[in-house]
């Protein structure tokens, strides 16, 4: 019977676009897996699909002004697109906003309610009596109840960077409609995970996995704790029982779920809706889930508690190649600070395979890497080209001009002959076992050895002194039937990376059957045909000109220069609201740092009419010696507020992007002139 296979890879939110760092760390990687093990002819389900749920994403969608469905449907429909431009091979790529995620993810809760592992708490939550609804803290702001700042967040303070509850904010206000917020008590159901303790423990001490992974699970485990699985909500997956209306379940319960509900929706589309049992059902499927470094503690120890806690037993993850991160140019990709490379312009410029062998040869494995455009340059023009392509195309188009374009003879074999084959093949089978161990920068090494040694093969051998040589004919043949057999290993070896440009060569060397047809074994033990009459070859690769790196490297400093992170529009107001403000130009007398970790300045300002003070958060911006003398714009007729024990006696008005802040320039009106 053939082995089976499941392999998931985590589900993306739909909730912004992903990047090549998502790519390194996870998807190429399980794509690599999936591919090679479905040429090693296991019966391979690749599993993926949209998390779709969540207060992240509610969150997004309001400030686009967008309802989470449309939000989702926009995200999810460029996650589909960009996988499909990346070749990643899913078998089934779903969604958590698929009506039949629901029955699954409340069954799961019934067992484990029916089991005693949740218990139902009352506490005190923000609610908005503006929005009538409960705030989670993304949507919260207030002061710092350590540092006073007024614009802190609802778990922690750019500020100060202290950390909090939500509940310790004080005066939280709605980050939305900036209403206030009072406590309410609100019903949630914690789910026990401390009751999976042992069974935790004793499950993943047999457990293989990366030593950092293994280290971090083992004390995860020692101290866990119930924590909520419902949130106060109307986006995400309905509890099952009336009474909770408003309360879904928290993304991170009902998303690994997706996993199995993805199966079962992969099941009734392909007409066999039991088929999903045969991957979750049975222990004999090997599960294997690819993951980033931040999500391990969900599918390491939260999800196979699910499972534990289940009457039915689901299948327990075997193997969790977990990567770090995969950084751009030294920094996170992030495209709210336009630090990222954009796929569709990537992929107008160069190969897809250039990209694939680049981001797998340089996998984020056992600490974090990153994308430079040299390293590209060198991968594509050194490796790629330089060794695998040139060989390709030196043996190929000897062939194409000296052996009459024709799979040639091979007649007996000298003893470097055989040094060569075995040696080819003992790198084959190393490769064969990183594959197995996810460890594909190895591979990608491999692979480049392998074909290093064909150079130096061909070199040495030096055919084309034999081609003067009538009597050294069959020794001619014999030498290009080798390196023949040796691009047939580089084809089978590089297919789960870049299958593009390995079945290409594969269709160079004369066969018609694709190798994903073929086989790993099945390709490595099939003799080439002699006689065949080979396709014209062309080049794999194309050589990188420097100047397309140099263009490439300006693009993302320029990128950087313009802003894509500019707020939405507030809603409409009357006129009456803008009556209402008193702005006024006023000349900075006095500037100094309020403390030195802190962004505030105080400022004494001449308003024309009378002086005032000002705090101002804008110290990384301007030292207190560079504003003196300058104009500034203050709304002059706001409550004045304590800030730092400070009394500011009205609020400077700064131009921002969110990342960049800048005064506006009034430098020739004098003090106390009104804006209006
Ligand atoms: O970190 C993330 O992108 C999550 N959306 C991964 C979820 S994986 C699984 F549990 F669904
Ligand atoms: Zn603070």
């Amino acid at each position: 019977m053939k082995e089976k296979l499941l392999i998931t890879a985590a589900l993306p939110y739909a909730n912004g676009p992903l990047h090549f760092g998502h790519m390194a760390g996870c998807y190429l990687p399980a794509d690599c897996y999936a591919r090679f093990n479905r040429l090693c002819q296991k019966e391979v389900l690749f599993i993926c699909g949209s998390d779709e749920y969540g207060i992240a994403i509610t969150l997004s969608a309001e400030l686009a002004h967008r309802s989470p469905k449309e939000h989702v449907d926009y995200y999810h429909a460029l996650n589909i697109n960009l996988f499909a431009r990346l070749g990643i091979s899913f078998d089934h790529y779903s969604r958590t906003s698929w009506e039949g995620h629901i029955p699954v993810v409340q069954q799961f809760f019934l067992d484990l309610y029916q089991n005693g592992y949740i218990e139902e708490r009352d506490s005190e939550q923000l609610y908005s009596s503006k929005e009538k609804r409960f705030l989670a803290d993304r949507y919260v702001v207030g002061t710092c109840p350590k540092c006073f700042y007024e614009e802190a967040r609802g778990d922690e303070c750019p500020n100060c960077g202290g950390n909090f509850e939500a509940t310790d904010l004080i005066h939280p206000r709605s980050k939305l409609t900036n209403s206030p917020l009072t406590l309410r008590s609100s019903r949630h159901w914690y789910l026990l995970f401390d009751r999976f303790q042992e069974r935790l423990q004793e499950w993943i001490k047999k457990k293989r996995w990366k030593a950092n992974v293994m280290h971090f699970v083992e004390n995860y485990i020692q101290d866990l704790k119930p924590r909520a699985i419902t949130r106060d909500s109307d986006w995400g997956v309905p509890l099952p029982f009336a009474g909770a209306e408003k309360k879904v379940f928290y993304v991170w319960f009902d998303a690994p779920i997706g996993y199995i509900s993805a199966t079962k929706e992969w099941a009734e589309k392909i007409g066999k809706p039991d088929e999903w049992k045969k991957y979750w059902l049975d222990s004999t499927t090997n599960l294997v889930q690819f993951i980033g470094k931040d999500n391990i503690p969900f599918h390491a120890i939260f999800f196979p508690a699910m499972i534990m806690g289940q009457n039915v037993s689901y299948k327990l993850v075997d193997e969790l190649p977990a990567n770090e991160f995969y950084n751009l140019e030294g920094k996170q990709f992030s495209k709210s600070s336009n630090w990222f490379i954009d796929v569709d312009d990537f992929l107008h410029t160069f190969h897809l395979d250039q990209l694939r062998y680049t981001l797998a040869a340089n996998a984020p494995e056992n600490q974090d890497s990153e994308f430079t455009w040299q390293d590209f340059f060198m991968r594509c023009n050194v490796e790629l080209v330089g060794k695998f392509g040139n060989f390709a195309h030196r043996v190929l188009t000897f062939i194409q001009q000296n052996a009459a374009g024709k799979t040639p003879h091979c007649f007996a074999l000298e003893e470097e002959d055989k040094v060569f084959l075995e040696t080819t093949s003992h790198l084959m089978q190393e490769a064969k076992q990183n594959f197995e161990k996810f460890q594909l920068r190895k591979v990608a090494q491999i692979f480049i050895e392998i074909a290093s040694l064909g150079n130096q093969y061909f070199d040495q051998q030096k055919p084309w002194k034999l081609l003067k040589n009538g009597d050294m004919r069959s020794r001619l043949q014999t030498i290009l039937y080798l390196c023949m057999e040796s691009l047939k290993s580089l084809a089978i070896v590089s297919y789960p990376l870049i299958p593009t440009t390995a079945e290409k060569l594969w269709y160079f060397l004369g066969f018609s059957t694709p190798i994903i047809k073929t086989g790993w074994e099945e390709g490595k033990k099939k003799r080439l045909q002699e006689g065949t009459l080979l396709p014209y070859p062309e080049r794999l690769f194309p050589k990188i000109e420097p100047n397309q790196i140099e263009k490439e490297k300006k693009k993302l400093l320029d990128m950087t220069k313009q802003d894509l992170s500019l707020e939405p529009f507030k809603e409409e107001v009357d006129f009456s609201a803008i009556e209402a403000l008193d702005l006024r130009i006023a000349e900075v007398i006095k500037a100094e740092k309020i403390e030195e970790k802190t962004k505030l300045l105080k400022l004494e300002i001449d308003l024309g009419i009378e002086k005032r003070t000002i705090v101002s958060g804008i110290a990384k911006f301007y030292s207190p010696e560079a504003l003196i003398g300058k104009k500034v714009v203050v709304i002059a007729n706001l409550k004045p507020k304590k800030i730092r024990g400070i009394e500011s006696q009205g609020m400077l008005l700064v131009a921002t992007n969110g990342k960049l802040i800048k005064l506006p320039e009034c430098e020739s009106m004098p003090a106390g002139s009104v804006i209006s």
